[in-house]
């Protein structure tokens, strides 16, 4: 039995799509098969990275956590965190006044591996507390709001974040 995958003996690993095609080699017998191979990227930090990244903006420190590339505010990890692309202006979360406080409602992929979101709010972007961060609905992506709801401290001045951390 020869199997090719576009055309090659060596089985691909990259994420992408494959014409694969089987041929029996046994003078007996005759037959051949052919079908599409499709591997999907992992959902993981090293697949997105691959993903979005080319091995030389990898070298020079482009797809790092803490670099924002695309200059639009948004850290590489937040871009991952968020499910956007680190390499195209993203608009900024908004933060929201309104009678039950201040929130930022985002949506992010389904079960990103390894990654924790939290909320916190702070009067003096100093000292921080944590806020709440609740699923408002179920999916993928899934929509979230994080929420200060100015109970304690001076409303007038507050600011609300949200931190990514990965494992
Ligand atoms: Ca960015």
């Amino acid at each position: 039995m020869a199997i090719t995958y576009d055309g090659t003996a060596d089985a691909p690993t990259a994420a992408g799509s494959y014409q694969v095609e089987a041929v029996v080699t046994d003078p007996n017998y005759t037959g051949a098969a052919s079908g599409t191979l499709v591997i999907s990227p992992g959902n993981d930090w090293d697949s997105w990275i691959a993903t979005h990244f080319t091995t030389e903006e990898i070298s020079k420190g482009l797809a790092a956590e803490t670099v924002d590339p695309d200059g639009d505010g948004l850290p590489n990890l937040a871009e991952y965190a968020l499910g956007t692309d680190p390499c195209a202006f993203t608009p900024p979360l908004v933060a929201v006044l309104d009678e039950n406080g201040l929130s930022i409602t985002f949506t992010r992929p389904d079960n990103l591996p390894g990654l924790t979101y939290a909320a916190e709010c702070s009067e003096d972007l100093d000292a921080w507390s944590p806020a709440l961060l609740e699923v408002l609905e179920e999916g993928d992506p899934e929509t979230v709001r994080a929420r200060d709801p100015l109970t304690s401290g001076d409303p007038a001045h507050r600011f609300l974040r949200l931190r990514f951390t990965r494992d």
